[in-house]
């Protein structure tokens, strides 16, 4: 499925953070070329894009989608759509290898058969930021979330149920996943500003990815 990767790396056991997050650094490694290969193809298809927000701001964070579903921000507010706006065209569909990286740590952390139909993929630029927020444009918040990071480092917020709950740092660097359920799949979260870095891959950039039962 992800052909051009030359070395296989052992999966990581994952670390429990909480009751229904868990954490497997470096899980993506072992198919990062691929990932990166995939990325781009789906970009070329859909490019990233810097969607308005419903009060007409301009978000920081580029972004785009792939799968049957993608998520979407503009003055008539979030949503998911099975088309592009940009393109006028469907969203490009999952790449297998993403599918199958998504399925395998869901699995890991005890959430198996988790067939995502919406991957969103953001990408930060030096002092780009992600403000808190919850996900809760998606219909089934029984299914979890699974978050890649590539690129360079970044410092994660996790935060409780309510907004005013403060928020733990932690650090999320190249290769990282991170899996989200349960009781924590609605937790507000947010990304401090990308400090200036390089990455041999990605450049000044960090790439996240979040794959999502949206329909
Ligand atoms: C915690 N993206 O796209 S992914 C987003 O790094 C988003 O780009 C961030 O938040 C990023 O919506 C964080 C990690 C993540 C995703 C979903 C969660 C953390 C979560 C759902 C519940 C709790
Ligand atoms: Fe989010």
């Amino acid at each position: 499925m992800c052909t051009k990767d030359l070395f296989s790396r052992p999966a990581t056991t994952p670390h429990r953070l909480s009751e229904a997050t868990f954490y497997l650094p470096g899980f993506a490694l072992r198919n990062e070329a691929s990932l990166l290969i995939d990325i781009a193809r789906v970009l070329e298809q859909s490019p990233l894009r810097h969607m308005q927000t419903p009060g007409g701001f301009t978000m920081s964070v580029a972004m785009s989608n792939c799968g049957e579903l993608g998520w979407v921000s503009d003055r008539k507010g979030y949503r998911y759509t099975t088309m592009d706006p940009l393109t006028n065209a469907p969203w490009p569909a999952l790449p297998p290898c993403m599918q199958q990286l998504a399925t395998e740590a869901a699995a890991l952390c005890g959430f198996a058969g988790f067939m995502p139909d919406a991957c969103l993929i953001n990408r930060y630029a030096p002092g780009t930021r992600m403000s808190l927020h919850q996900d809760k444009n998606e219909q089934d918040f029984s299914a979890p979330i699974v978050s890649v990071s590539l690129g360079v480092d970044a410092v994660f917020q996790l935060g409780g149920l309510q907004r005013s709950d403060k928020p733990l740092r932690m650090g999320l660097q190249h290769g990282d996943v991170v899996v989200w359920g349960g009781e924590d799949r609605l937790r507000f979260h947010g990304v401090l500003p990308i400090k200036p870095q390089q990455h041999p891959l990605t450049g000044a950039d960090r790439i996240n990815l979040t794959f999502r039962k949206a329909g």
